[in-house]
């Protein structure tokens, strides 16, 4: 039963996701974007952020444990180790993930998996349902959590419930490829508010609700039967002013000295990822080898130097990338080096945020080239990292949702080696005025919608009342004010289109 609370003016925020990780002793080193937004989000609006610790128990109980961390109250539980198996390792990092990413060959099907991620989200409703009062807005983040809002419907509770979706929504018919595709889906509808990084994506859960349910789309709302749920494109952004504020650290002045310093003359390319088969890295350094055996003229003019600390260790095809990344770092410093030129820098540690701001700030080109990627906030960090007089250029992957925010970057195919090694090429030979000119635009754009831009508007948009008339179409991307949106009438033949030409 739904808990009573004193209830105050303003509704205050429950945050939902899988892992809660604040700052502890300025250590941040290896925490992912959401967790780096989140944490800037919730300390604006005094909300609480529930979810897992990131511990194992023998049993689970469903104990919270309360604590305050860097300005943030946090509510956190244990889950023991089927449940970290199956719904963690299993459900969301080796179904959901390779197949949101559009990697169907590396999606792995299985009924423990599907059952474990259903036992855990009916695990966070029954252990966050105290906590909720009537008043409550209710943000549940990310795939682990897709079901959590049918659950807490079921559990009868009629708050404002929203979700944002930090990865890409697959097309229709890679999505139709996972069993119980339907029930998901559908699930999804009981949020009053479904937030997506771009456009594109927003897109494709709307074809797929056409084809599935025969829902239609209203303005930015999508209705079916009784329900309406918005959607809204809402890309998340930088905490501005405190990652902008590292210009004025040691840590990042030092780091970068000593890379300037290691650099001797050489201009050096930095990539910054979670070691993810979803980022790409394998084209990348096939890329770079491309550029030294397509351009003898940089061989010992310049340096790669990417920055890879392992993430998902238990699972399989994580520990395979690092594997053939080790072999293909080898390969290409056994091919090339000299005496005193190392081709390739590659470091599989985390660093903490001013020492990654001196890093991007050393480099003249940021390659960031994931497969595919719901945004991707290390493309927006270099951009951010650069002096402005003399700024490095950012080539960033098409497939990135970072790309519809940021048309100045250089953007390339990531899947095609030569795209990628021309893109450095031209990167490296381009002129101050034009890297200015870059720079500045997506620098006004990373700005104009950092993180608080990012939680306002989604929070705006949850905060409305039900029945109230849904705002216009938002717009294909809310970065540039060139690009407008779909019109409601010219969606509605989309999703009708869809819809017949794949009955
Ligand atoms: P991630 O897949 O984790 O996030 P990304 O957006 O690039 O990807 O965020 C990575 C964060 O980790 C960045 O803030 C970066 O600085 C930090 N990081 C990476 N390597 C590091 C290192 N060696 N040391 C220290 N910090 C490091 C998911 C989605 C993305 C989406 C975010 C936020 O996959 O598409 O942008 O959530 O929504």
């Amino acid at each position: 039963m739904p808990h009573t609370q004193t209830q105050s003016s303003t509704p205050r925020l429950i945050a939902v996701s899988n892992r809660v990780q604040v700052e502890t002793d300025g250590e941040n080193a290896n925490r992912g974007g959401l967790a780096v937004a989140l944490a800037a989000a919730l300390r604006q609006s005094n909300g609480i952020w529930f979810g897992w610790s990131g511990e194992q128990t023998e049993e689970f109980t469903g104990q919270i444990a309360f604590r305050r961390a860097d300005g943030v109250a946090t509510a956190t539980i244990d889950l023991e180790a089927q449940d970290i198996d199956e719904y963690y390792n299993g459900f969301a990092n080796r179904t959901l993930w390779p197949l949101f990413h559009y990697r169907l060959d590396l999606t792995e099907i299985a009924r423990d998996f599907a059952g474990g991620y259903a036992r855990v989200n009916e695990r966070f409703a029954d252990t966050l349902s105290p906590l909720i009062a009537p008043d409550d807005l209710i943000w549940v983040h990310d795939y682990h959590l897709m079901p959590l809002g049918s659950q807490l419907r079921a559990r009868g509770f009629a708050n404002r419930i929203g979700f944002f979706l930090h990865i890409p929504w697959p097309p229709p018919s890679l999505l139709m490829s996972l069993p119980g595709h339907s029930d998901l889906a559908r699930g999804m509808l009981d949020y009053d508010v479904i937030g997506f990084q771009s456009e594109e994506w927003r897109q494709a859960f709307i074809d797929y609700a056409a084809v599935q349910f025969e829902a239609t789309i209203d303005g930015d709302a999508l209705r079916l039967g009784e329900r309406c749920t918005r959607l809204l494109v809402c890309p998340i952004g930088l905490d501005i002013a405190d990652f902008s504020g590292a210009v004025h650290s040691i840590a990042a002045k030092q780091a970068e000295t000593r890379l300037v310093a290691s650099a001797v003359g050489r201009d050096m390319i930095v990539g910054v990822d979670r070691l993810d088969y979803s980022k790409g890295l394998q084209e990348r350094f096939a890329a770079y080898e491309r550029l030294l055996a397509d351009h003898p003229e940089l061989r010992e003019k310049i340096s790669l130097l990417q920055i890879a600390p392992p993430s998902r260790g238990d699972v399989a095809s994580y520990r395979q990338i690092r594997a053939e990344l080790d072999a293909l770092s080898g390969h290409i410093n056994g091919a090339y080096a000299s005496i005193d030129w190392v081709p390739i820098r590659y470091v599989n540690q985390g660093y903490s945020r001013d020492e990654l701001f001196g890093i991007y700030r050393a480099a003249r080109v940021g390659l960031v080239t994931p497969l595919r990627d719901g945004m991707n906030l290390v493309a927006k960090e270099y951009v951010v990292a650069q002096d402005p007089a003399d700024p490095g250029v950012l080539v960033l992957s098409r497939f990135a949702g970072a790309a519809a925010q940021l048309p100045e970057a250089v953007l390339v195919n990531p899947h095609s080696i030569e795209e990628i090694a021309e893109g450095i090429a031209r990167a490296l030979a381009m002129p101050l005025a034009e890297r200015q000119e870059r720079h500045q635009a997506m620098l006004a754009t990373i700005t104009r919608h950092d993180v608080r831009w990012w939680s306002e508007t989604f929070m705006a948009a949850l905060a409305e009342e039900p029945g109230q008339a849904p705002g216009p179409a938002p717009t294909a991307d809310p970065a540039s004010d060139s690009a407008p949106a779909d019109s409601a009438p010219a969606n509605v033949a989309r999703l009708r289109d869809a819809a017949s030409a794949q009955r």
